[in-house]
């Protein structure tokens, strides 16, 4: 059962917020163009560790990010780029993350997917199965402790993530604690191989809302209008102290779980289906039909965010590896707060 509650600030119409849908759009834009980099990257072996793509889920993952506030917390995981990127994640962090530059965020030692700028809301994730979300109650009641009111915590996780213990623990107490959490699952009907229907018996993930007394709404993941107005209303609710929010995006991965995985297991009637429909091009369709954009802006925007990539590659693959015998090898954050040093600083 999917519960509808009194909006205190609806996203309202999304055709009359153009500004939004775009700034959302060139984020999807920007993620898929550094996406396809990275897999380019790891075929040529220029990436050590895994490459993990958001193909498909650039829409749901781009109306986190701009629904987001400085302030908020945000737990990004596989395939969130577009949402990180949308909440301000600078370009820089992921190629230098990936290529093992020490002027990341990680300095070099990840080689991988498990970056963050904590201090300024975005975690670095442990892991892809629900790890996050006590992660991110725990920041909530860290700021509710100090009296800071008026923020929320995003976690993001897949359909096989909702099968495991953490998810259970940790929306569970976020709903006895009533905490500003929104919980965004992206079904996108595989965890690795397993299809949903090896994952869960309900119906829909959204039922599970109930048994938390959490309200709970579901999206068409391939459609930008609707997840922004779905996310960005869950997200409004919880600032607004309604409690923690169960979105489920319904869509398909149109691609591996990583790139070492072909995917031959997918279902080509799901792959033409409507849960095949790349969220991107639907959304270009949308830009041109609301006259937001012609193709020639498309193609400009498109180009922007090509020349944006390959500057921060070329940029990042002059950059030094780590050093191991001057790398102190301490644990980030703590080094961070301890010596107040500026890895972590913009450029
Ligand atoms: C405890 C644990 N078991 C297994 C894995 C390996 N693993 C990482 S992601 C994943 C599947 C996740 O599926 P889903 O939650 O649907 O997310 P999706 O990959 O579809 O985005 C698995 C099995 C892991 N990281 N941790
Ligand atoms: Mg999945």
């Amino acid at each position: 059962m999917v519960q509808s509650l009194v909006e205190p600030q609806s996203v309202a119409d999304i055709s009359s917020a153009p500004a939004l849908y775009v700034k959302a759009y060139r984020a999807m834009l920007l993620a898929r163009v550094l996406d396809d980099k990275f897999a380019s990257l790891w075929r040529a072996g220029k990436i050590h560790g895994g490459v993990f793509l958001g193909r498909g889920q650039e829409a749901l993952s781009a109306a986190i990010g701009v629904a987001l506030r400085e302030g908020d917390v945000f737990a990004p995981l596989i395939r969130d780029l577009a949402g990180r990127l949308a909440f301000n994640e600078p370009i820089l962090d992921g190629v230098r993350t990936y290529l093992g530059s020490t002027l990341g965020p990680m300095r070099g030692r990840d080689g991988n997917v498990h970056r963050g700028r904590p201090g300024e809301g975005q975690l670095a994730m442990i892991s892809h199965l629900g790890a996050m979300i006590s992660v991110v109650n725990g920041v909530l009641f860290a700021r509710r402790m100090k009296h800071i009111t008026g923020m929320v915590g995003v976690a993001t996780c897949g359909d096989g993530a909702t099968s495991t213990g953490s998810f259970h623990e940790a929306l569970n107490q976020a709903a006895v604690e009533k905490l500003p959490l929104v919980m965004v699952v992206a079904d996108n009907q595989y965890a690795y191989s397993t299809p949903t229907a090896q994952q869960f018996a309900c119906r829909s993930l959204v039922d599970r809302a109930v048994g938390y007394g959490i309200p709970g709404y579901e999206v068409d993941g391939t459609d930008l209008a609707a997840c922004l107005r779905v996310v960005g209303d869950a997200i409004v609710r919880a600032r607004a102290g309604q409690g923690p929010q169960l979105v489920v995006a319904h869509l398909l991965r149109l691609c591996g779980h990583g790139e070492h995985d072909d995917a031959y297991y997918i279902d080509p009637q799901l792959k033409s289906s409507a849960l095949g429909v790349d969220c991107l091009k639907r959304a270009e369709d949308f830009l041109r039909q609301q006259s937001w954009a012609d193709a020639g802006t498309l193609a400009q925007w498109r180009s922007e965010a090509v020349h944006q990539v390959e500057d921060a590659v070329a940029t990042v693959q002059r950059e030094p590896p780590p050093d191991p015998f001057t790398e102190t090898w301490s644990v980030l954050a703590t080094a961070r707060l301890a010596e107040g040093n500026e890895v972590n600083a913009r450029s």
